[in-house]
């Protein structure tokens, strides 16, 4: 049997520039002829993902803790893949996971902490969480806010304070401020070393 493939999420607050970074490290393990490929959360293309983009449009209203179940539901309804693709060999760079399902529904008025979590339990835990850290300066030079649910500046501030209370030792807390290649750089090595521990360890779930 291969030896598992690691497991590494990216998150951060808006415009971090985490998308950017997700597909430039994918594609130089590719090129380096370790099989990695990309996921991202919210996957919009299911049927659940699709109620999801709707509400992150704003073209439905839902409470706010139905929508919370609705996400962590879409990580649920890909475990299987995640965990076939991991077991068979590929590394994973995951573009955003369970933090911000919590990160984000807690900044929410009457959302706790805690009653976010209950649902991720159980699901796949990542090797590592790389956290791209944006400061406000920087996130303004990289345009306005987009159109979607979320996208303003003292929601975002909530958010980033609960991504801080959920930092871990496998977190990696990354300065997003500097440039694509300089950031590139230090996330390869950081893999690099995540990969080098991780590989042909049990997998690790969510507990309470
Ligand atoms: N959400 C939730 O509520 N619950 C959940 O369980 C999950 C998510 C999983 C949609 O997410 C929303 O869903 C999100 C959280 C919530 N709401 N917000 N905010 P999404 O993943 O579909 O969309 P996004 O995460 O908001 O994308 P993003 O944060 O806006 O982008 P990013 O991936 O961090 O950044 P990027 O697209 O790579 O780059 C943004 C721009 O900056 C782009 O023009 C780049 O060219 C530029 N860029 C990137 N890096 C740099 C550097 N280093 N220097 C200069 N410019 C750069």
């Amino acid at each position: 049997m291969a030896q598992r493939g690691a497991f590494i999420v990216f998150e951060g607050c808006d415009r971090a520039g985490k998308t950017t970074q997700c597909k430039k490290l994918v594609d130089a393990l590719n090129r380096k002829n370790v099989p990695t490929e990309f996921m991202n959360f919210p996957d919009r293309s299911t049927a659940i993902g699709q109620i999801i983009n709707d509400y992150l449009q704003k073209k439905i209203h839902l409470p706010d803790k139905a929508v919370h179940l609705l996400f962590s539901a879409n990580r649920w309804e890909l475990e299987p893949k995640l965990r076939e693709k991991l077991e068979s060999g590929i590394s994973l760079v995951v573009d955003r996971y369970s933090y911000s399902g919590v990160a984000f529904s807690a900044a929410k008025k009457g959302m706790d902490l805690q009653w976010c979590w209950n649902p991720e339990i159980g699901l796949l835990e990542p090797d590592a969480v790389f956290l791209l850290n944006l400061s406000e300066e920087a996130a303004a030079m990289r345009g306005g806010f987009g159109q979607e649910r979320y996208e303003n500046l003292d929601f975002q501030k909530q958010v980033k304070e609960n991504f801080m209370a959920m930092k871990s030792s496998s977190w990696k807390l990354i300065d997003a401020d500097k440039s694509l290649e300089d950031l590139h750089l230090e996330i390869m090595e950081l893999f690099n070393k995540v990969y080098t521990t991780s590989h042909g360890t049990p997998f690790k779930r969510f507990a309470s």
